[in-house]
């Protein structure tokens, strides 16, 4: 039911731009399928321009990273490309896990040849012969669609020694996550596949510099890979002029919750929230809040429908767009058990290596749950500020800094019960002070 290409709905720049533009088209299945609908135009392209004008187009496209933090493409894979330490090391972050993310699993299901290619763009472009897939446990159908992709293109001279007869060797490794969220984490991704225990780890050295097994990595989320085909096929200058300032392209969004149509849609970087709610059908019922970036993210007002989807402008509310996570909540739904449940989730999600995360995550939902049993509030949300402060501070990884930001959120836009009042620390919005 996601795989409707009608969901694919950017107003500016060329088809060949359009994330989504095989899914729902393509037989997933058929290497020469994924080539009737421009599959492969992409690395011939690269070859053709060489290593340097591939990372240079990237460069100018603005590309930034889409798994939440965005940060530029062509800069980390400039990084890579230009370090000497060898091998260098490709990964392809598809441990899709945030609650409420399922556009990847859409790309990979739908375009499975689609990541393949480039994941050979950025291998080609950065020097790396090995690429490794790190995919969700939970994903058996794009498991094995990208199994078959892999073993399609490698009889056809698209992975191995000598790709496209080009002189470079690239080939894909797939290994598959066992249900830690925390494995999403970049370095505890890289710990992951080298055996041990998927722990973060402090950052820097970043993997650019020092990655899997220690050496440059370049480690790019699913939907920021798809785009480099993009970028290729029409060139970053056309890329870039989608959107603007840091938010070139389109984004894939993940509507769900009090909407009439829950799926995946592709709007170009600009288009406001209000219209993109529209797109999946509009709100069921009355409008209470729309949880924006996921469970590390904030919420919106109905006043704020008019926000544009933009990195910059969701940090102009104070909020953040995350991995696309876009929740409707209508004026039914019971926010103090939602906020509980992210709480859970993050105590059960923590890895537990550093003190702030491990001890935070669980004060925190001990704390909304005396809030749920009606505690007075001012002690609990003095404690909620004090924890969030502490978080952010000191905790190792993106886990604990961000897990008490929905709860802040919340509590700065009187979204439970009570009057609105800000939270004691002077946070706003989820946006911890530091
Ligand atoms: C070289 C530097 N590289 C940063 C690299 C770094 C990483 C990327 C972003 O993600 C987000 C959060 C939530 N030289 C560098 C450098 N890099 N400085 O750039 O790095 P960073 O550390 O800012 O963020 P992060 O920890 O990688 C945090 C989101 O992740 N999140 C959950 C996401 C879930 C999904 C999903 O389920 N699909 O994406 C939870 O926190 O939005 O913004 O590559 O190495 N000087
Ligand atoms: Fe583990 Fe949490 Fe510390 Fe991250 S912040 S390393 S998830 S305990």
């Amino acid at each position: 039911a996601f795989a409707d290409p009608r969901r694919s709905v950017p107003q500016a720049g060329s088809p060949e731009l359009r994330l989504l533009r095989r899914v729902g088209v393509v037989d997933p299945t058929s290497l020469a399928s994924y080539r009737e609908h421009g599959g492969y135009t992409a690395l011939a392209r690269a070859v053709e321009l060489g290593r340097e004008r591939v990372i240079a187009e990237v460069s100018e496209s603005s590309l930034t990273g889409r798994g939440g933090a965005a940060f530029p493409t062509g800069v980390k894979w400039d990084g890579v490309a230009r370090a000497p330490e060898q091998p260098h090391h490709l990964v392809c972050n598809a441990d899709e896990s945030e609650p409420g993310t399922f556009k990847d699993r859409v790309l990979m299901e739908h375009d499975p040849f689609g990541l393949i290619e480039a994941m050979t763009v950025a291998g080609y472009a950065t020097g790396c012969a090995r690429g490794y897939l790190y995919i969700r446990g939970e994903y058996p159908l794009a498991t094995r669609r990208l199994q078959h992709a892999i073993e399609q293109a490698r009889a056809a001279g698209l992975l191995g020694d000598d790709v496209l007869g080009a002189g470079f060797a690239f080939d894909v490794e797939l290994r598959r996550g066992a249900g830690a969220y925390i494995c999403g984490e970049e370095t505890a991704l890289l710990n992951s596949i080298e055996g041990f225990r998927g722990e973060p780890r402090n950052k820097p050295p970043f993997p650019s510099v020092k990655g899997l097994f220690g050496r440059p990595t370049v480690i790019n989320n699913v939907e920021t890979l798809y785009n480099v085909l993009g970028v290729l096929d029409v060139g970053g200058a056309e890329f870039a002029t989608v959107g603007g300032g840091r938010s070139t392209g389109s984004k894939l969004f993940c509507v769900s919750g009090a909407v009439g149509v829950p799926g995946v849609y592709e709007v170009d970087f600009g288009t406001t929230l209000r219209e993109l709610l529209a797109l999946a059908g509009g709100v069921t019922g009355e409008l209470r809040t729309v949880l924006l970036g996921g469970a590390a993210g904030g919420f919106v007002l109905p006043d704020q429908l008019d926000v544009v989807l933009t990195l910059e402008g969701a940090r102009e509310i104070g909020a953040t767009l995350g991995s696309g996570v876009v929740l409707a909540f209508d004026t039914a739904t019971d926010l103090t058990a939602i906020l509980r449940r992210i709480a859970a989730f993050f105590r059960d999600e923590s890895c537990g290596q550093c003190v702030p995360c491990r001890v935070g995550t669980v004060r925190q939902e001990e704390s909304l749950a005396r809030l749920e049993r009606g505690a007075p509030r001012g002690p609990e949300l003095v404690l909620l500020g004090d924890l969030a402060r502490v978080m952010a501070d000191a905790s190792i990884c993106g886990l604990g800094h961000t897990a008490p930001a929905a709860v802040q959120s919340a509590l700065a836009l009187g979204l439970l019960d009570g009057p609105p009042e800000s939270s004691p620390n002077g946070s706003r919005n989820g946006k911890v002070p530091h």
